[in-house]
């Protein structure tokens, strides 16, 4: 296999960012345009479209490009260093929608499991029923962070409130929530903060900004309240949204980052109100990209991986199967080798993998989610110092296939291998010497490098070490 040595992403920056600018500022707009026509913008105030967890095989970018300096401003962040040291998050979607799990009055609903109110059109009188039912007993806070530290992931992000409104911590500014709303009584937020704190995992919240089906003036709800155009959207961010985030920056101790999601109705002015808040009550937590201001970082579309290296901070939002609330004959898991391929390719072009589970209404993590995060984690167990804390791949024209990627340290290449090569690696236009070689999972064994000029082959063992990908370790 044969390919070019790049300068790294922040030599790149520093040299030529006049260079850059210009094409960065055209690619900005032409992605932007792109987003915004196809209606799905996360920040389009006009887009209704109900997602999907899939993507769509329309060509618009997994991610708008910013110009260098942003991404610069970005990466050099202090606030954002643990983020973008972690690369793999676990989502948990998980609230009243659990309960119907894809079924309304006998009916499968399409579409995502946490959207069925809004796709059954479930008045809110009907749906708000649900909350006496919740009585998750198996929820077990500590079992879920056990499961998180497995998996080898490094925060949790759980919705504390989803677009049904219904908050699964303690609220005393709305009564629809876990604690007292329920015949469960617990806050689940309390708990699962308190244990991943114990098993040293970010704890981190998803709060539904701006879509609150609940809420008469809320976004979203207009089969029980009419066109979002028509409501005092301020009234419900000031009585709900903004003194609910402040319960949550206030109540639990610190929170890694807030993920708000969908920003209909939002702009700047009313975005600004939650920056402040965050930074004015936790200055190290992290904004998402989705509030419909300026974030600490950007998510790609959901399930959308780009092609290409992407400089900045980022993460891709994913799910495991098709939802992301829990529906009860999603079966379309993802393999594991599917899953770390994902997670690879995403590192190899600097972003995070958030990747989705979705509990039941007992609080049960589905085990076809639990074996393969486990299976994972195993994997990143002797494998992770070439996922944690790396940066992008050197090289580039392995994206184009499937076979190798690479995550890069100071002095080190570990080139993650998905087929084993028959006897040799090559690499062409390796500028450094390259003074070892060997596999991650055997160290001591020390491979014989070949190098001639910029070409370099390594002479590897008959078998892979490792049935999904064997790392294998270039030192220069
Ligand atoms: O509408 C939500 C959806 O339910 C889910 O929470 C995803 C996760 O990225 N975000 C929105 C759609 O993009």
């Amino acid at each position: 296999m044969r390919i070019q040595v790049r300068r790294s992403q922040k030599q790149l920056i520093a040299q030529n960012i006049d260079m850059r600018r210009l094409v960065a500022i055209l690619i900005l707009c032409a992605s932007v345009t792109a987003i915004m026509a196809s209606g799905h913008g996360q920040g389009s105030q006009q887009s209704q479209a109900q997602p999907q967890a899939q993507p769509s095989p329309s060509p618009r970018p997994a991610i708008a490009q910013v110009p260098p300096e942003e991404a610069a401003r970005e990466l050099n962040n202090p606030r954002s260093k643990w983020f973008r040291e972690a690369k793999f998050g676990l989502f948990i979607h998980w609230g009243l929608y659990a309960i119907p799990a894809g079924t309304w009055k006998d009916k499968q609903i399409p579409g995502l499991g946490e959207w069925i109110m809004n796709r059954a059109k479930i008045p809110v009188k009907e749906y708000e029923l649900l909350a006496k039912e919740f009585n998750p007993v198996k929820f077990n806070a500590d079992e879920w962070a056990q499961f998180a530290q497995d998996a080898g992931v490094k925060y949790l992000t759980i919705t504390s409130k989803h677009h049904d409104g219904f908050a699964m911590f303690r609220s005393m500014v709305s009564g629809y929530n876990v604690e007292n709303g329920t015949p469960f009584k617990r806050d689940v937020i309390k708990e699962l903060a308190a244990a991943c704190a114990k098993h040293g995992i970010r704890f981190c919240v998803y709060y539904s900004q701006a879509q609150d089906w609940h809420e008469p003036n809320g976004a979203g709800n207009t089969w029980d309240f009419g066109p979002d155009d028509k409501k005092d959207f301020d009234q419900y961010l000031r009585d709900k949204a903004v003194p609910q985030v402040r319960e949550l920056l206030t109540q639990y101790g610190p929170i890694g980052l807030i993920w708000f999601d969908t920003p209909r109705l939002m702009n700047e002015a009313r975005a600004s109100q939650f920056t402040n808040l965050v930074r004015e009550l936790q200055p190290d937590t992290l904004l998402n990209g989705r509030l419909g201001g300026k974030g600490d970082y950007r998510s790609t579309g959901d399930n959308r991986i780009p092609n290409e290296v992407v400089p900045g901070v980022w993460e891709v939002p994913a799910t495991i199967n098709d939802t992301w609330g829990f529906k009860s004959y999603d079966h379309n898991w993802k393999s594991v080798e599917d899953i770390t391929f994902k997670l690879v390719d995403i590192v190899s072009k600097g972003g995070n993998y958030l990747l989705n589970v979705g509990p039941t209404s007992e609080g049960v993590i589905p085990e076809e989610s639990v074996v393969r995060l486990r299976a994972v984690g195993a994997w990143l167990k002797p494998n992770g110092q070439s996922i944690y804390g790396t940066s992008p791949t050197a090289f580039g024209a392995e994206l184009k296939g499937k076979d190798w990627r690479c995550t890069t340290k100071p002095g080190k290449y570990f080139i993650h291998l998905f087929q084993w090569p028959n006897g040799t690696f090559e690499l062409d236009g390796v500028k450094s010497k390259i003074k070892k070689s060997y596999l991650l999972v055997d160290s001591k064994n020390k491979l014989k490098v070949n190098q001639s000029g910029d070409k370099v082959s390594i002479t590897l063992p008959a078998r892979a070490p490792d049935k999904v990908d064997s790392v294998l370790v270039l030192e220069y």
